[in-house]
C-alpha cells in the first residue's frame, strides 16, 4: 500500500467519509509539495547511531548565533546530535512548550535579523560538523496567545472555535486525570459562559484532533521544517492527542492513528525524519507508540530511568536488568530506538512509569533530599543529575557508563556534561515571570562560559572530572556501532552489585562490567581476552577488581 492510499484508509477510519474533500486536498497539497521541494531523504536509521545533547538556546549560548560558536565544543565532547528545546514564538510560560506561532522562531533566539538567514546558516553549520539537528514541537496544544484560539475564544460561532474542546461544564472527560497536579487543579479553564479543556497548564489549551482541519494545520508546519533541514521532531505530550468520554483520555486508539497519520506524511515528504515520542507512560503503552514500526521511530525509555536510580542506591543490578527484560520492555520493531537519558529538562519524573508504588516512594525519599525539589507532590523530582549523585564524580561517570553502554541512543542534558547545579536564582527569577511555582526551573539555568572555561581547566574541579570521564566515554561509543545497534546479552555473576552484559554487533564484542556498591568487588572470571578501552577505579591484571563504582569496558580480543 502506498503512503497516500495509507493516509487516506487511516484518515477515513478516524473521520468518516464526512470530509472527504479536505482529505482530498489534503493529499494534493503532499503531492505538490513533495514535488516543488524535492527535498531528499535522510539516511535509514540515523538516529541510532548518534548521541544527542538536548538544551535551551538561550540558556545554553544566548542565541542561535551563540550556539554556533559552540558546535566545536559540542564535537570535541562527541555530541552528534542536538535536540533543541522548543525555539518557537512563545510567551514562554511553559518554557517554550506554549506555541503561539509553529513557523516562526522567537525573534531574541535570533538576534532579531531575518530568521531564514540566522537559522538556516545554523543549520548548515551543524550538518557540516556531522551535528543533526532536531527540535521539540508540542502537537497536544498551544498557548492561549495563539491566533487559533484569540480567534476561537471570541464567540461560540467563531470559525476556529472547533479547534479546542469546550464544554458548558466543567464536567466532562472526568476520567482524565490532572498531570501538574500540585499546581493544576482542574483540566478546564472557564473563557466567557463555557470551559476550555487543558491538560497541562491553563494557559496551554489543547488541540481537538476530532477537527481534521487540525491534523491538517499540524502537518502542514512539519512541512515547513522539514524543508528547511530539519532532521526531526520530538513530539511532546503525544499520548493526549485524542480525548473520549469515559476513557482516561491518554493512548487512545484514536491517538495512535493520528501519529500513524502523521509519521505517514513525514515518510512521504521526506523520510527517515525522525519522530521521537515523548510519552511517559508505562513500558507497554511506550511500546505502542512505535506501532508496527509505522508511528515513532524511537521513544524514550521514560521506565528505566527512575530504576537506574533505583539500582544504585539499592547497590543492585536487579532493577535494571529486570526492566529491561521482555516481560516489562517488550520488544520494538525492526529499525526503531528507544532513547535513554539520565536527566531531562523537566523532573525525574515518577509519574506512571514505576513498576510499584513502593519504588516511586524508595526513589523519591532517597533523592528528594531537599523539599525544595519536589515536583507534583511526590511524584517527581526537580533536581540536576550531579546533586541527586551528591557530586561524587565515582556515582556519576558510572551512571554514565551505565546509560552510555546500555541499547539505545543516549541523550545528556546540557549542562550535565560537568555537573551543573541546580539553579535557585533561576527558579526565583522564573516563577516571578511565570506566575507558577514550577521546580523544574530549578534544573534549567544559564551556563556561564567564562566560568565554566576557568573550571575546566582546573584538573581538580567536579567540571573538569566529569566533562573529561564522559567525554571519553563518548569518544569511545562513538567508533562502535554496536552500542547503538548491537544486541545485549546479560552476564550472571553471582555478586548482586555487579552489572555485567556482553554488546555484539555481527564479530564485534565488547563486554561491560560495573560495580554499584560503595564497596570493592573482584570478578572470579577469566579475562585473559580482554583489551580495555576504558574505566574508572580498577585494577586489572589477569583479574578484575572493581572499587567502589569502578567499571570498565573492554573489547574482546
Ligand atoms: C512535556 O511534559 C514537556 O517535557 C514539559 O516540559 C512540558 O511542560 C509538558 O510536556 C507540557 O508541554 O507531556 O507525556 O514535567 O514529565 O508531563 C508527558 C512534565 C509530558 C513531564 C511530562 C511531559
Amino acid at each position: 500500500m502506498s503512503l497516500l492510499q495509507k493516509i487516506e484508509n487511516i484518515w477515513t477510519q478516524i473521520y468518516g467519509n464526512e470530509h472527504d474533500e479536505m482529505l482530498h486536498s489534503f493529499v494534493a497539497e503532499l503531492q505538490n509539495f513533495k514535488q516543488t521541494h524535492a527535498i531528499g531523504p535522510l539516511p535509514q536509521e540515523w538516529y541510532r547511531e548518534v548521541t544527542v545533547y538536548s538544551l535551551y538556546v538561550d540558556l545554553f549560548n544566548h542565541n542561535f548565533q551563540g550556539l554556533e560558536d559552540k558546535l566545536d565544543y559540542l564535537q570535541e565532547l562527541g555530541v552528534s546530535c542536538l535536540w533543541l528545546l522548543p525555539i518557537l514564538d512563545s510567551p514562554g510560560r511553559d518554557a517554550g512548550f506554549d506555541i503561539k506561532d509553529y513557523r516562526k522562531i522567537r525573534p531574541d533566539l535570533l538576534s532579531h535579523q531575518p530568521q531564514d538567514e540566522v537559522f538556516d546558516r545554523f543549520l548548515q553549520r551543524a550538518h557540516e560538523k556531522g551535528i543533526r539537528v532536531i527540535f521539540d514541537i508540542a502537537i497536544n496544544h498551544v498557548s492561549e496567545e495563539h491566533p487559533w484560539f484569540a480567534e476561537a475564544r471570541k464567540s461560540k460561532d467563531n470559525a476556529y472555535r472547533n479547534y479546542f474542546h469546550w464544554s458548558p461544564t466543567d464536567k466532562k472527560y472526568e476520567d482524565a486525570r490532572i498531570i501538574f497536579y500540585g499546581i493544576e487543579e482542574s483540566n478546564w479553564k472557564k473563557e466567557g459562559d463555557e470551559y476550555f479543556f487543558h491538560r497541562f497548564f491553563d494557559f496551554q489549551p489543547d488541540l481537538n484532533y476530532e477537527n481534521p482541519q487540525v491534523f491538517v494545520e499540524m502537518t502542514r508546519n512539519l512541512m515547513y521544517w522539514m524543508s528547511k533541514g530539519v532532521d526531526g521532531f520530538r513530539a511532546d505530550a503525544i499520548p493526549y492527542l485524542w480525548k473520549e468520554e469515559g476513557t482516561a483520555c491518554e493512548n487512545h486508539p484514536n491517538t495512535h492513528r493520528i501519529v500513524k497519520l502523521f509519521r505517514a506524511a513525514v515518510d512521504f515528504i521526506r523520510p527517515n525524519t525522525l519522530l521521537l515520542a515523548e510519552a511517559c507512560q508505562q513500558p507497554v503503552e511506550v511500546v505502542k507508540y512505535f506501532g508496527d514500526g509505522d508511528e515513532c521511530h524511537a521513544g524514550y525509555h521514560f521506565p528505566l530511568m527512575p530504576q537506574l536510580y533505583k539500582a544504585l542506591e539499592l547497590q543492585s543490578a536487579e532493577p535494571i536488568v529486570h526492566t529491561l527484560s521482555q516481560s516489562i520492555t517488550p520488544n520494538i520493531p525492526e529499525g526503531s530506538q528507544w532513547f535513554t537519558f539520565l536527566r531531562c529538562h523537566d523532573e525525574l519524573s515518577l509519574e506512571l512509569v514505576y513498576v510499584t508504588e513502593e519504588d516511586r516512594k524508595y526513589i523519591h525519599d532517597h533523592y528528594c533530599k531537599n523539599p525544595e525539589w519536589n515536583f507534583r507532590l511526590g511524584q517527581g523530582i526537580s533536581a540536576r543529575f550531579a546533586e541527586l549523585m551528591d557530586n561524587n564524580v565515582d556515582k556519576i561517570a558510572l551512571m554514565y557508563s551505565i546509560m552510555l553502554s546500555l541499547p539505545g541512543t543516549p541523550v545528556v542534558y546540557y549542562g550535565d556534561e560537568f555537573g551543573k547545579q541546580n539553579d535557585h536564582n533561576f527558579y526565583k527569577e522564573q516563577i516571578q515571570l511565570t506566575g507558577k511555582d514550577d521546580t523544574r526551573f530549578l534544573v534549567r539555568g544559564r551556563i556561564d562560559w567564562e566560568q565554566l572555561e576557568k573550571e575546566l581547566a582546573q584538573p581538580e574541579s567536579l567540571s573538569y572530572q566529569v566533562y573529561h570521564r564522559l567525554s571519553r566515554m563518548l569518544k569511545i561509543r562513538s567508533q562502535y556501532p554496536l552500542f547503538g545497534r548491537g544486541d545485549i546479552q546479560w552476564m550472571n555473576t553471582q555478586k548482586k552489585q555487579l552489572l555485567m552484559y556482553q554488546r555484539s554487533l555481527e564479530n564485534e564484542k565488547i563486554l561491560v562490567v560495573q560495580n554499584l556498591s560503595n564497596q570493592s568487588v573482584v570478578l572470579e572470571q577469566s579475562s585473559a581476552q580482554w583489551s580495555i578501552l576504558t574505566g574508572h577505579n580498577y585494577e586489572f591484571n589477569n583479574q578484575l577488581s572493581l572499587n567502589a563504582y569502578g567499571f570498565v569496558w573492554a573489547i574482546l580480543k
